[in-house]
């Protein structure tokens, strides 16, 4: 028959928390230019052309998009630096954070 005991473990695992993490998210307005939105997410997240496109046009048409996701802390200043950025070239365009799931 085959042994089916088990042994205790001999030492201890730790289990290192992973820290929750935060989704950036870009929010659509009707003043920012499509052209401005893409610049941004690739100087400030750095994302290549095709998925900034992306990003954008999705925000576009269903009013916002995730850009990426970092930890609390992160996420809260990118957000920031990005929405501040925009607004130092005039624009309303607005980054948020959030709690993923
Ligand atoms: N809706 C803007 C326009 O038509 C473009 C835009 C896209 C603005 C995404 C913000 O998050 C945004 N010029």
């Amino acid at each position: 028959m085959a042994n089916t005991d088990t042994k205790p473990r001999a030492t201890t695992v730790l289990k290192t928390a992973r820290p929750p993490l935060y989704k950036v998210i870009l929010v659509n307005d009707d003043y920012t230019p499509r052209e401005f939105v893409v610049r941004l997410l690739k100087s400030e997240f750095r994302v290549p052309e095709a998925q900034a496109l992306g990003i954008m046009l999705t925000a576009h048409t269903k009013g916002s998009c995730v850009v990426a996701v970092f930890t609390k802390e992160i996420a809260e200043e990118k957000a920031t630096r990005a929405t501040d950025f925009a607004k130092q070239h005039g624009f309303p365009l607005l980054f948020t954070s959030e709690p993923e799931e």
